[in-house]
Order: C-alpha cells, then structure tokens, then sequence
C-alpha cells in the first residue's frame, strides 16, 4: 500500500527559516488551502494519508520531507541541521514507530535533513549542505551499507537542499534548473529544466509525476517524454523555500 505522512502548516508559517531566499508576506490561508489541494492528489489515487498531529509552534513543521526518511522498512529520524526544527521529531517518531517500520536515528552532534536525500535505485545521493554535515552523511551510510544502499555524498551550495536543485523521474533521469545545481556530472543521467520549480517532482506512479503549477515548461518536458503530469500551486510554500517533495514522506 502506498502512504503520505504529512503534517498541516503551522498559522506561524511565515515565520520559517529562510536561507537562499528573502522574506516576503506569506498567505497562511491559501498555504492551509494549498496544502488540502497537494493532499487530495494524494487521496484521489488511492494513498492511505497519515496526519502528524499539528505542531503549530514549529513553523516549519509542515516540511515533514525533512524529519524522517525511509529506505525500504528502515524508517530514518534525521537531525536537522536548522536548531529550531529539531522540536518536530517528538511528534514523528511515535507515529513512524506505529506504522511497524524499524526506526534508527541520527545522533548528536551529526545533522542531516530529509531534503537532501534523493533516492534513485539503491543510491542515496546525499547533499553535504548547510543542513546536513558529513557525520550526518557517514551515520546514514552506515545505516545503509548493510541493507544494499549505495551513499553518494554530493555538494550543495547554491541552494537549501539536494532536493531543492534535483530530484528524479521515475526511470531514474535526475532533472535540475542547471544555475541551480552544484555539479550535474555526479549523476548518470540529468535532464535540465528551463525553470528553478521545475526540478522538483514526486513520482505518483511509474508513469505518473506532481510538481508545482509554476513550472509549466518543465512540464511539458516531462509529457513530451511521456509522462502523465499532475500540477499543483504551493506558492506560500514556495516562499519559504519548501516544494512538493519536502511537504511529504512517501512510503510504497
Ligand atoms: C527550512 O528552511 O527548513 C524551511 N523553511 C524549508 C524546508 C524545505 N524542505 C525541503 O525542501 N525538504
């Protein structure tokens, strides 16, 4: 069964971390109404969806991408690198502990982030950013190394995270808006987008993508390739350097 762990935005939203971007006002409505729209996509094709309970002190919460990450039944709590979201795992190790997954975390003084880890086959490309430090990187690899996952430590400077410059296409083609992406040859294979919102894609199905509805070159890349594309507007999050991967954990 596929399932959606997501947690709905905090009112405090506009208060989130911002690294690359400056702040501008946030519409903590349309993002609550944004975020119902990015769920029922979910929904509409049969997920199962699993509500982390409300963490309105955490302005970043909704972000949940970036407290857990799951590799086949391993179910990793991260560290984030940002202090201020370290007080969201609370809430999402007993509901990753019900779910029936074996849980492992990274400790103390390792930092890592869900965002800057993107899974293409057995590989975890990781991205050594300012959110997640090598020992978050070497701790993950450990993790891994005996469940048949290959850790490909990656930079990332121009951007928050990994996942904020690529993300992959169900055959496994990293896509990126090249200004954007530190070193495109670390992947085996990269097509690049025409818009910074265009690299991030979740995969619905093998023939199936969601991005942001503020990218509709990229999109039209990815159909004339033969993809169905599901758009979605995220712009409140968008401002807060979130995308459509970060306000979900996937598990299939
Ligand atoms: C932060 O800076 O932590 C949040 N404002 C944005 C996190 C986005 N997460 C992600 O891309 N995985």
């Amino acid at each position: 069964m596929q399932r959606l762990l997501v947690r709905p935005p905090s009112p405090r939203l506009a208060e989130g971390e911002l690294t690359h971007l400056d702040r501008v006002p946030v519409d903590a409505e349309l993002a609550g109404e944004q975020w119902e729209r990015y769920v029922a996509v979910f929904r509409e094709r049969g997920w199962s969806v699993t509500e982390l309970p409300a963490a309105d002190e955490h302005p970043d919460g909704v972000f949940v991408e970036d407290t857990v990450v799951v590799f086949d039944d391993l179910a990793v709590i991260t560290r984030p690198g940002a202090a201020s979201r370290r007080g969201e795992l609370d809430s999402v190790r007993p509901v990753v502990e019900g779910l029936g997954l074996d849980v492992a975390a990274i400790e103390a003084p390792a930092t890592l982030e869900g965002g800057d880890v993107l899974k293409v086959g057995r590989v975890a490309y990781v991205g050594r950013s300012s959110r997640t430090d090598e020992a978050g990187i070497d701790a993950l690899r450990d993790l891994l190394a005996p469940r048949g996952w290959q850790v490909v430590a990656v930079p990332v400077t121009k951007v928050l995270h990994l996942k904020s410059a690529v993300t992959a296409l169900p055959d496994g083609t990293v896509v990126g808006h090249p200004p954007l992406v530190d070193d495109p040859r670390v992947f085996e294979r990269f097509l690049p987008v025409p818009e910074p919102e265009g690299n991030a894609v979740v995969v619905l199905d093998p023939g199936t993508v969601l991005m942001s509805a503020a990218a509709p070159r990229s999109a039209e890349i990815f159909r004339e390739r033969g993809l169905q594309v599901v758009t979605t507007p995220v712009t409140e999050l968008e401002k807060l350097e979130g995308c459509v991967t970060c306000l979900s954990v996937r598990l299939r």
